[in-house]
């Protein structure tokens, strides 16, 4: 088991905690699908109840770190240089609809650079994290990024883009272009996940337009921490633009390439 930093300790304690709340929520989602007023507002509340778990236990054990959160916005701390980057619930629909695959995303920020995360998928109880220049690791165990070169054996995550969003001609050509030449496409629901298990090598890369600095940024430290490459698509660096394609060392480069519509 390798040793965990105070502040690994920290985030990982929060998440733990956290989840509890969530996993008992989700229990709750089987029986309120089939209520007539469903469940949505069911949900709103069980993200906005973790938030509030993660910010309560960050803000003991840190008192002067701000935040950026999904639900409650920015709050500034007392200490400018240092904040956390939180997701409480990433995968809000798949939660919604009883599917198990969720997680708590919480980043430490430092000077503007992620430099610790922490992703936790509660019903499986897998614990990622990494902290920049100490790797990155699952449940313990050190993880790499897959070592796969070629194209055509290698399993890509994304997401897809749904109503309201832009941009859905430039993403159908980016999965043209990408279900044309590898072993397959999956698209999941959260994208800390798809971060995640990039890191762990489970697929050779994930791109997604769109998103927020709260779904990518432990997934950053994560993907970096396990070898691997993350950057922007179209240039605007990715906190900024939400656009994000993560992959291993190999693979980064053509697929960038084949994302921006340009042969690899
Ligand atoms: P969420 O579950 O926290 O909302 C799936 O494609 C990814 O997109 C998830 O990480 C999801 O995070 C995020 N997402 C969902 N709705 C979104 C929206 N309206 N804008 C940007 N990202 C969104
Ligand atoms: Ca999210």
């Amino acid at each position: 088991m390798a040793q965990r930093s105070a502040l690994l300790n920290v985030m990982t304690a929060a998440a733990t905690k956290a989840a509890r709340g969530l996993v008992r929520d989700f229990g709750e989602i089987e029986n309120l699908q089939v209520s007539k007023k469903g469940p949505a507002d069911f949900v709103t509340t069980a993200d906005k109840k973790a938030e509030e778990v993660l910010v309560a236990g960050l803000t003991k054990a840190r008192p002067r770190f701000g935040f950026l959160l999904e639900e409650g916005g920015k709050i500034e701390g007392a200490d400018t240089s240092n904040r956390w980057i939180i997701d409480p619930l990433d995968g809000t629909t798949n939660f919604l609809h009883g599917i198990p695959h969720f997680s708590i995303s919480i980043a430490l920020e430092r000077d503007g650079e992620p430099v610790a995360g922490v992703i936790y998928e509660p019903i499986t109880d897998q614990m990622f994290w990494a902290e920049k220049g100490q790797g990155a690791y699952l449940n313990g165990r050190r993880i790499r990024v897959s070592a796969r070169r070629r194209l055509e054996e290698s399993l890509f995550a994304t997401g897809i883009p749904f109503a309201g969003k832009q941009d859905h001609d430039r993403f159908l050509s980016q999965l043209k272009a990408v279900m044309a030449v590898s072993a397959g496409v999956r698209r999941f629901g959260s994208a800390a996940l798809d971060l995640a298990y990039v890191a762990a090598g489970r697929y050779e890369g994930f791109w997604e337009i769109g998103l927020h600095p709260w779904d990518i940024a432990a997934g950053i430290v994560l993907v970096r921490e396990a070898g691997g490459f993350v950057t922007d698509i179209g240039g605007g660096g990715m906190m900024e633009s939400g656009e994000i394609l993560a992959a291993n060392d190999s693979l980064h480069g053509p697929l960038l390439k084949i994302l921006a519509g340009r042969s690899a």
